[in-house]
């Protein structure tokens, strides 16, 4: 990433199975094609919402191989955060791309990945 990029966009209803299967609920956006130019995978960023507040986030770009999904979505998992987000418009930046998306066997090993992204993003953004 040559700079911080910004994509907006309103939070929408995902398959709904971050926070029930995974214990990392996220915030699907629904965007525009400005999309495009963001290469799938797994990101460091920030998450800022209507009123102006920023909160470091764990960006996932991609179809969710995992899942067999089709759709690419862009979600964010909000660290420290439990308030409902469905229906506003955000701004999500991209820091620093972690990792590309992957397809694990099973959903312990996604889960255990994603701790460890979460553990890298606030490294990442600490340094900010
Ligand atoms: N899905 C994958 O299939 N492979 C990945 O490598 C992967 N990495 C992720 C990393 C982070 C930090 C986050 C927040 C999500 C990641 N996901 C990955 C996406 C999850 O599969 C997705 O959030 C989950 O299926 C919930 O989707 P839902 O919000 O539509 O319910």
């Amino acid at each position: 990433l040559g700079r911080e990029y910004d994509i907006e966009g309103i939070v929408v209803r995902g398959a709904g199975r971050g926070g029930s299967q995974l214990g990392f609920p996220t915030a699907n956006l629904s965007y525009e094609s400005d999309v495009a130019v963001v290469a799938d995978g797994i990101y460091a960023g920030w998450l800022t919402r209507a009123d102006g507040s920023r909160h470091a986030a764990a960006i996932s770009v991609g179809t969710n191989p995992t899942f067999a999904g089709e759709k690419r979505t862009l979600e964010a998992y909000v660290l420290d955060f439990d308030e409902d987000l469905y229906g506003e418009q955000v701004s999500i930046s991209f820091t620093e791309r972690l990792r590309q998306m992957l397809k694990f066997d099973n959903v312990d090993e996604l889960i255990w990945q994603i701790e460890t992204d979460v553990a890298q993003t606030r490294e990442v953004l600490k340094r900010q």
